[in-house]
């Protein structure tokens, strides 16, 4: 028969982009459960034109199931992933629990599929949406032109933290609407008050930290970029660095990106590979204004690349903007990709 798919953590900001993904590709799954807290057990929600009532997250919530896909916080996946592996399901899990762990492959169909076919723990790792918004692109350069450097600042949606940034966005936005804050030390951190999950405010500002602090003044979210990053490509010495920033948009974030290369490069090698390169939209057209913006690309499933130029100070570096939506192929997306490929190698 066909498979069944249980979808842990179904009521949240990925969740929900998730089961509108599964709604809109072709139907491969027996049943599709929906797991979450107790908190959520008993709602229901749409999924195949359907409305599924919400399980408990218990043992026996995984009775019978194939496949899992987690997003949920690191601390409930480290729990409850190795009980779904128990109970015969692979689990597929969006939260960091277990990206770094040797005996998890971390995948992007895209760049490595045959990761996951290696998974010792019954467990693949989805990457964190930032390291996702930017690889499709990055690993497609790196296979024409050997990548050997990354510098990269992104710009990062308020809803890589869930719909509790959303909401934060939404009600700080309220608060300075149609005032003339902006213009005072202090003004627009005054009106808005509580800043919910951010550590600053992020209405009229952008944030220059995202994650918990760790060694050295880095950021648990710029040191996920270089490892994940680095663990992806199968490049464990890739020189990366990454300077974290939240800024005022709900969805998508963007990254603009210096890559070093083995080899020269040029605007117009990299546009060929990029403008052929699965999941990758190239849209580099500045004189007609063509580039990527959060705006724009929000809601779809490509990493959009523009603002492409070879550095002028360095004929093997390349300059560029990405953007791409970090609920859909910066989590949700990426996941069913795994699920499905997964799905694909089961006896049916
Ligand atoms: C953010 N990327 O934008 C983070 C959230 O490791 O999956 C995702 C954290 C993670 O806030």
């Amino acid at each position: 028969g066909r498979p069944t798919l249980a979808v842990v953590g179904a009521t949240g900001a990925v969740g929900t982009v998730l089961l509108g993904i599964l709604s809109e590709h072709a139907d491969i799954w027996g049943e599709i459960r929906l797991i979450a807290s107790p908190r959520s057990a008993g709602r229901k929600l749409a999924v195949r034109g359907e409305q599924v009532e919400v399980v408990a997250l218990t043992e026996d919530a995984f009775d019978g199931v194939h496949l899992a896909v987690f997003d949920v916080p690191d601390e409930v996946s480290a729990r409850w992933a190795p009980v779904a592996v128990g109970k015969g399901a692979v689990v597929i899990d969006n939260s960091g629990a277990f990206r770094m762990d040797p005996d998890v492959p971390l995948v992007v169909p895209e760049v490595n599929p045959h990761a996951a076919r290696v998974r010792p723990r019954g467990i693949i790792a989805n990457p964190n949406c930032t390291t996702l918004s930017m690889i499709v692109a990055i690993g497609a350069l790196h296979a024409a032109f050997g990548l050997s450097e990354l510098v990269v600042s992104s710009y990062q949606a308020v809803s890589g933290a869930g719909q509790a940034g959303i909401d934060a966005l939404r009600e700080q936005h309220a608060r300075v609407a149609g005032t003339d804050l902006g213009t005072q030390p202090g003004d627009v951190r005054r009106a808005v008050g509580d800043t919910g999950p951010f550590p600053a405010p992020v209405a009229l500002n952008v944030v220059p930290f995202a994650g918990s602090l760790t060694e050295d003044g880095w950021s648990s979210e710029e040191l996920k970029v270089r490892n994940e990053s680095r663990k992806i490509l199968g490049l464990p010495h890739l020189k990366v660095s990454a300077t974290c920033v939240r800024v005022p948009v709900v969805t998508t974030h963007s990254l603009a990106v210096h890559a070093r290369f083995e080899n020269e490069v040029t605007v117009a090698g990299a546009h060929e590979i990029l403008a052929a390169a699965p999941g990758v939209v190239l849209c580099d057209d500045p004189a007609a204004g063509e580039y990527p913006t959060p705006a724009d690309v929000v809601g779809t499933d490509p990493t959009w690349v523009g603002r492409v130029r070879r550095s002028l100070d360095d004929p093997c570096a390349l300059e560029l903007f990405v953007c791409g939506d970090n609920l859909r192929k910066g989590a949700a997306l990426n996941a069913v990709q795994i699920a499905e490929a997964v799905a694909a190698e089961l006896p049916s």
